[in-house]
């Protein structure tokens, strides 16, 4: 049995954040976790909650002095993987104050902090919309500078966050590609892809395409994402410093992710077409190389990711 740690994991009635949650309460760890239910959910806990080394708090991740309040009730507590964020790029369009209040500020308090506290690692989660609109493809790291026009305040306040993980004392951020899996939310307009496609051919609708199916995206399965984590937070290794692309490097297209998601959940492709999605981006394909080099290297293929997430989608269904 490997040494015992105590994690932070913020955002844990989240999709990511549930699966990260569960994957260190399995290797015996102990959880401490946040999440106030504006985007989670307390069904996604369902297979932890009661677990005895998971400790839930109900609370904002904007409450001051709430690393060094959670330390003092856990005193093995060192180490923090921080999801909770709003996560919706169109609210933060019209709310954005809230956004970077909740994005960026609080993150900056929080690794202010651990820090002081002299905690061993802090894991920030980035996003491919650091990138904004143009950018080389696959899309390394360093596409993103200050001179990047962010789409969002969502955008932004993810670049200011992992720009601080790469300056401050410790840190890392992964910066997510489109992620995928069970748990994830098909009910918004804005939930994932996959999710909504699932949903549709499973309930025998067609599914709608925005612009002409060609638009390209570097899709991830959770569990690798979860396996990232486990590297950047160093939990059998030194933890990961800077800012690290967490992809795949494979791009689908969606005309070819519609005709896959109806292939694995038995459906007729039913396929319409609609105008482009104002603000899309076309194409996004990251250059993972470089968490390639640290010895990560994504497990589940699209094929047998996107069969795992309809049969879980169909259990949970049934
Ligand atoms: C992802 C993130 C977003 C932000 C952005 C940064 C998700 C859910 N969203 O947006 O938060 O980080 O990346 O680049 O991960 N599509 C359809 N039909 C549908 C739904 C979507 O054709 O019913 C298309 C959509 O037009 C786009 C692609 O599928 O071309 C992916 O859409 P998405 O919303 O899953 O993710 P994305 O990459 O736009």
């Amino acid at each position: 049995m490997p040494n015992r740690l105590t994690c932070l994991v913020t955002g844990c009635a989240g999709f990511v954040g549930s699966h990260l949650a569960e994957r260190l309460l399995v290797l015996g760890h102990t959880v401490v976790g946040v999440d106030n239910f504006f985007s989670g959910h307390r069904r996604n806990m369902a297979t932890f909650a009661t677990n005895p080394n998971f400790h839930f708090y109900e609370r904002s991740i904007t409450d001051p002095d709430i690393i060094t309040e959670l330390r003092e009730a856990h005193p093995g507590l060192d180490r923090v993987m921080h999801l909770a964020a709003i996560v919706s790029v169109p609210y933060s369009i019209d709310h954005e104050e809230e956004t970077m209040r909740v994005n960026w500020e609080a993150t900056r308090a929080m690794h202010e902090e651990a820090t002081t506290l002299g905690f061993h690692s802090f894991v920030y989660a980035g996003s491919a919309a650091e990138y904004g609109d143009t950018k080389t493809l696959p899309t390394p790291e360093t596409d993103a500078d200050d001179s990047t026009v962010h789409l969002s305040p969502y955008g932004r306040a993810k670049y200011l966050s992992s720009i601080l993980m790469k300056s401050g004392a410790m840190g890392c951020s992964l910066r997510f590609f489109n992620i995928y899996g069970s748990r994830q939310d098909p009910s918004s307009p804005y939930s994932g892809v996959i999710s909504i496609f699932i949903d549709r051919f499973l309930a025998r609708k067609g599914v709608t395409i925005f612009g002409d199916g060609e638009n390209t995206r570097d899709f991830i399965h959770v569990s690798d994402v979860v396996d990232a984590y486990m590297l950047a937070a160093g939990i059998d290794a030194p933890p990961l410093r800077g800012i690290y692309n967490v992809a795949t490097g494979k791009g689908t297209t969606i005309r070819t992710l519609a005709e896959t998601v109806a292939e694995v959940a038995g459906a007729e492709p039913v396929i319409e077409f609609a105008p482009p999605r104002q603000g899309d981006i076309i194409h996004s394909i990251a250059d993972p190389s470089k968490i390639f080099a640290k010895g990560f290297t994504p497990k589940v293929n699209l094929r047998q990711g996107l069969e795992s997430t309809v049969d879980s989608v169909r259990n949970d269904a049934g």
